[in-house]
């Protein structure tokens, strides 16, 4: 076994071994979950993605004022998107673009589709896993350093914890703040709004069963990858809207009192019985604002839909913040 399933292995076991089991939501994404992920974002039911883009395309303009010219685009994610294409044309004269993703294969695809639209810009396309932290260094743009912009769409953020959002605004601040000659730069991050049970809920259990294959495909791939022996048919997905987080819950509830058994390890599930598989959360444009505030991160603008399905925010460092 290799390095990587090794961290699997152990994540499956600790994970299901808990009280409530549980599962990191990293793992859904395989090549199969990843395609998987992309034909959920083209469902009727799955407002994000079109929600994104509406927001963006209404406000681009006025986004890109407050941006200000010449700066090197970071994007957490592989930016393949329209949405990465749409803020590149919009934006005054960008002078770099680094996609950061840790799947090589995604990265290169994605970034050589980018050069045909963008065959003047630098793209710097970046293998790292984003939650860890990135060297300054690693990232630098010509001398001196070029003001930075951090975008990050899709309201991604949502699949974090609380205390895992904080850190990682905290560490996007770190990123865009002024350092030697480079000036305090800027963070653009789509984020989804709280709003009515029923809407959400379908969101995550559309009505063509793509995220139900997208959340059961985790238990093919650990079937497949670490040898064990899920009855994958005994499993239902469940998407679950948790009130007191302001969160929806994929589960993967068993049908059945069953056994499954995972290198050795046997692991016993009653009737009903769930493992935990996604959390993602909601969030008011205000709580929203608080949580970057807690993080040193300032809202110039916000913006939503119509509909006030979706929101986006520009942000920046606010200066008052102590570290
Ligand atoms: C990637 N992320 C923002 C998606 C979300 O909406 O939380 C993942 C997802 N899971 C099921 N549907 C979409």
């Amino acid at each position: 076994m290799n390095t990587k399933n090794e961290q699997f292995m152990s994540d499956v076991i600790a994970g299901l071994s808990l009280g409530q089991k549980a599962l990191p939501c990293k793992y859904l994404y395989d090549e199969d979950g990843s395609r998987l992920f992309e034909a959920i974002c083209e469902t009727s039911d799955y407002y994000v993605t079109r929600a994104d883009l509406a927001v963006l395309d209404q406000h681009l303009p006025e986004m890109a004022k407050l941006i200000g010219e010449q700066v090197h685009v970071i994007e957490f994610g592989s930016g393949a998107g329209v949405k990465t294409r749409h803020l590149l044309r919009a934006l005054n004269a960008p002078v770099a673009y680094t996609p950061i993703e840790i799947s090589a294969s995604a990265l290169e695809a994605s970034a050589e589709a980018l050069r045909g639209h963008f065959p003047k810009l630098a793209i710097r396309p970046l293998q790292w896993d984003y939650t860890q932290d990135i060297p300054s260094s690693v990232l630098s743009v010509g001398e001196p350093d070029q003001r930075r912009l951090v975008f990050f769409p899709g309201s991604t953020i949502s699949n974090f914890t609380h205390t895992e959002a904080a850190e990682f605004l905290s560490r996007i601040r770190n990123m865009i703040k002024a350092q030697g000659d480079r000036p305090d730069g800027g963070l653009l991050i789509g984020v989804d709004l709280i709003k009515a049970h029923d809407i959400l809920v379908a969101a995550y259990d559309d009505s063509e069963g793509v995220t139900r294959d997208f959340n059961l495909n985790l238990l093919h791939r650990i079937n497949r990858e670490l040898d064990a022996n899920f009855a994958v048919d005994q499993f239902r997905h469940e998407a679950r809207y948790n009130t007191d987080h302001n969160r929806i819950e994929m589960h993967l509830v068993s049908q059945q009192e069953q056994q499954v058994r995972i290198n050795g390890h046997r692991f016993e599930f009653k009737d009903g019985e769930s493992i935990h598989t996604e959390n993602s959360h909601k969030y008011s444009v205000e709580g929203f604002s608080k949580l970057a505030k807690e993080s040193g991160l300032k809202v110039v603008k916000s913006w939503v839909d119509d509909q006030q399905l979706f929101s986006t925010h520009y942000l920046e460092c606010d200066p008052g913040f102590v570290d």
